[in-house]
């Protein structure tokens, strides 16, 4: 029964590649630049605060030949940041156990960078926080990311926060760029968003921050979307730069959020939150992150709605950039499915889902019949059998990934196919 979830997202996806699949190769042989933007919620994006836009730069480029992805959410565990990166490049679900990075050290792995590398790129991550955090500096060249500038290499110019500002990550990572002769997969992991929201070593005269007005002042809310509304103008800035070296036009600019920053079990952000939505903060808030695919002159302009998670962020992108990925991971091209479904397992228990419906949260207690959940958009409250099947669907893909990585199996996937390892499941 369990595997049967399993199954019918690989036939679906199975549909998908076998038809002419919406946006295959749209931006085939471009230069990628991810921005994982940390602690970046969705619910900054096209709104405002005291009469100013908490994001005007991505809400632009949402505008203009962009695929903005308005129902996606995060799924990290215990490895928050590193989490994101994993489940992103991977299409398998993080650990449950410990932080995957850590846990999943050994393994080999399939994943979009190393795809894109045998395609010919090259590949670079860049980050602002020392290159051993998270075991990343160990487990990069793994996860198919040859080169990692970290703040051991760059120049300590402007910190802020935990390391280094974003807009200094931003403009000292061009010259890493420039005259490349293959195309190249960049990877950015920002840090000025991180708790503590402090902006405290900004050396950047320019910029002039967001006045929430007096009903916010000192709150938490504040000082979170002071960070966030500074990463978006660096990211202005950073495609401002992209275009003077002409690194913009066969680019694909890629931003999505890694984690929630405000945690709805906070009291106090909770109530800010809640004051500022003028309704209750609640999860499908909390897990909803931005994801945005911006293709200069590609012409596709989109906002897609089907619910999906950082799980779908591998074969999504694998799909616009051209590369096969023949079933090899759990997650789905979300241009090409129209069932939406994320699994949740770690800071909800696992079970718990998120479809294009409702979302489904399974109790604490482990008892299905104390569970909860309701409509997205109305808020209405769902029969719990009509959740059973979901529920039965993301414990049976979050094991079958466990399984296959706590055995290291990608290799044998990369021989037999996916299929063939979840049939033989024991
Ligand atoms: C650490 C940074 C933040 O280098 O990526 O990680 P987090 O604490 O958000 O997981």
């Amino acid at each position: 029964v369990r595997a049967k979830g399993v199954i019918k997202q690989i036939e679906q996806q199975v549909v998908a590649e076998a038809s002419s699949p919406k946006g295959f190769r749209l931006a085939q042989g471009r230069n990628v630049f991810v921005i994982q933007a940390e602690s970046v919620q969705n619910f900054v994006i096209n709104e405002s605060i005291n009469g100013q836009q908490m994001t005007p730069v991505m809400n632009e480029l949402i505008q203009n030949d962009s695929i903005y992805f308005s129902r996606y959410y995060e799924q990290v565990g215990w490895g928050n940041t590193s989490d994101a990166e994993f489940i992103s490049h991977n299409g398998f679900y993080p650990s449950t156990k410990s932080f995957s990075y850590r846990a999943y050290e050994e393994n080999e792995f399939i994943t979009l960078p190393s795809m894109l590398k045998d395609r010919g790129y090259e590949t670079i991550a860049f980050h602002g926080n020392d290159g051993d955090f998270w075991n990343r500096e160990n487990i990069y060249p793994s996860q198919g990311l040859d080169e990692f500038i970290s703040l051991e290499d760059f120049s300590e110019d402007e910190m802020i926060g935990i390391g280094l500002s974003d807009g200094e990550m931003f403009r000292q990572s061009l010259p890493y760029l420039k005259g490349r002769d293959n195309p190249f997969y960049s990877f950015y992991i920002t840090l000025t968003s991180h708790h503590p929201f402090t902006m405290e070593g900004l050396q950047d005269q320019q910029y002039e921050g967001l006045n929430v007005g007096a009903a916010y002042e000192g709150m938490v809310l504040e000082a979170y979307l002071e960070t966030v509304h500074y990463l978006d103008y660096e990211i202005g800035k950073f495609i401002e730069m992209l275009k003077e070296a002409d690194l913009y036009e066969n680019s694909i600019i890629v931003i999505h959020g890694d984690h929630q920053g405000l945690d709805m079990r906070n009291e106090e952000a909770n109530e800010q939150l809640t004051d500022f939505l003028n309704r209750p903060y609640e999860e499908k808030d909390m897990f909803n992150v931005p994801f945005i695919v911006h293709i200069p002159n590609g012409g596709m302009q989109e906002e897609v709605t089907t619910a999906g998670g950082q799980i779908d962020f591998f074969p999504t992108m694998a799909n616009l950039l051209g590369v096969e990925t023949e079933i090899q991971t759990l997650g789905k091209d979300l241009l090409n499915i129209t069932d939406g479904f994320v699994a949740k397992q770690v800071h909800v228990s696992r079970g718990s889902f998120i479809d294009n419906e409702k979302i489904f949260i399974m109790s604490n207690d482990g008892l299905f019949e104390n569970s909860r959940a309701w409509m997205i958009e109305t808020g209405e409250s769902v029969d719990l059998e009509a959740c059973r099947e979901g529920y039965e669907r993301a414990i049976a893909e979050i094991e079958f990934s466990e399984y296959v990585m706590q055995n290291n199996l990608i290799p044998l996937i990369r021989e037999k196919g996916l299929p063939y390892v979840l049939q033989h499941q024991p």
